[in-house]
């Protein structure tokens, strides 16, 4: 659909909480991953240099899981691809997570800033595959160059620079509503979008999130409660407004 720039642009920022109801953990609940292992022993560039079997296994794990036919968009994430469909504006959904259900829900605009899971990636020649069908492995060959031993999760770990940088602050300092959804605000540069926006004058920097998150302060305007009920009902009245 052609869109109308004189409508205001809207960035969305996702993480763990959206997908929560789907059936996929969230990192710092209470039970979530990072109480279940240490991140520096699965989430780092360090760890996989020193174990890059034991990081394949808790990959591969959560890859297993996510190919679980139980796992499937919830209403949150459809009601983000309708208002990418509905929005006379342009609609930049901006995920931290690394699952596809986004994707699956029908969102078409949309940045993995932290990788994705059904994808791995080759150090020695930097192609990026699909990577559905198999566990990785140590010995895996690259299907790119056909090196072993280069393969890894298409993920961005802790030290390591996030993805489409350049692409989410030229959207950052022109949107007109900023609207972060089911994120802690813990992990950095993530946790600074509603101030990029602020600064470059974002009017409008809303959060929706099951409870405050760190940054809570400087949002305009707040919704609490799970996302498959506040994430459709705000949705709903952004397009009633429109
Ligand atoms: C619901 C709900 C429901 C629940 N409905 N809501 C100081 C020291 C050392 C490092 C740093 C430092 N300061 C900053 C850094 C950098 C570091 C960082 O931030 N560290 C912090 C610990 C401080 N960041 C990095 O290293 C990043 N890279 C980087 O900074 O590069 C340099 C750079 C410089 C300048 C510009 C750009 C770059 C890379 C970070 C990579 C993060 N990777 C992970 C793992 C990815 C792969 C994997 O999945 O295994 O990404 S960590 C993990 O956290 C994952 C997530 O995407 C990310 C964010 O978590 P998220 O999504 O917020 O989940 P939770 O669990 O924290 O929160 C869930 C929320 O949902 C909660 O609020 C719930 O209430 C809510 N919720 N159920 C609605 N039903």
């Amino acid at each position: 659909m052609q869109k109308d720039n004189d409508a205001p642009a809207i960035v969305i920022l996702t993480g763990a909480g959206i997908s929560k109801e789907s059936g996929l953990e969230t990192f710092r609940d209470p039970g979530g991953i990072w109480s279940q292992v240490n991140l520096e022993d699965v989430a780092t560039p360090e760890a996989f240099a020193r174990d890059p079997a034991g990081v394949h296994d808790f990959y591969n794990h959560r890859r297993r899981g996510l190919l679980d036919p139980a796992i499937k968009p919830n209403a949150a994430h459809f009601a983000l691809a309708r208002l990418e469909r509905e929005w006379k504006g342009n609609v930049l959904l901006v995920t931290q997570n690394i699952d596809d259900l986004h994707e699956q829900a029908g969102s078409t605009q949309l940045l993995h800033m932290h990788g994705e899971l059904l994808k791995a990636l080759c150090v020695n020649c930097n192609a990026v595959c699909d990577q559905r069908e198999e566990d990785l492995s140590v010995e895996m060959v690259c299907q790119a160059c056909g090196a072993p031993g280069g393969l890894r999760p298409q993920v961005v770990w802790f030290g390591e620079m996030p993805l489409h940088m350049d692409d989410i602050e030229i959207a950052l300092k022109h949107c007109g509503l900023f609207i972060s959804i089911g994120t802690s605000g813990n992990i950095y540069p993530a946790a600074g979008f509603v101030h990029m926006a602020d600064m470059a004058g974002c009017p409008r920097k809303i959060e929706l999130n099951l409870e405050q998150s760190e940054g809570a302060r400087i949002f305009t305007e707040t919704h609490y409660g799970p996302a498959t009920e506040i994430v459709p009902a705000f949705v709903e009245t952004l397009l009633d407004a429109q």
